[in-house]
């Protein structure tokens, strides 16, 4: 088993996980919003290797302007009704 290095830990937004193995991580509680965090192989996501960290859900409203957002998500509504290419998996 590895051990944890709180010394000089490996900073970076993508780590790998090794076969059979684990991995942990950390990090600063200083960005309220919704992060996903997944594996890069799609199937893999697909599958359920994918999760949200919901980070400071109190100041979430305060940081997204939905009215904003709306137009955007009305407009992929309409096409994804049309669409011939339904979503099977994930999404991710
Ligand atoms: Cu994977």
């Amino acid at each position: 088993m590895g051990r944890l290095n709180f010394n000089n830990p490996t900073r970076r937004d993508t780590t790998v996980m090794p076969a059979k193995g684990w991995l942990a991580l950390a990090f600063r509680v200083d960005n309220p919003g919704a992060w996903l965090f997944h594996c890069h192989i799609a199937w893999h996501a697909g599958q359920g290797l994918s999760m949200q960290f919901l980070e400071t859900v109190s100041e979430i409203p305060g940081t997204v302007n939905l009215a904003e957002l709306e137009p955007t998500c009305s407009i992929w509504t309409q096409y994804y009704a049309t669409s011939q290419c339904k979503q099977w998996d994930s999404g991710l």
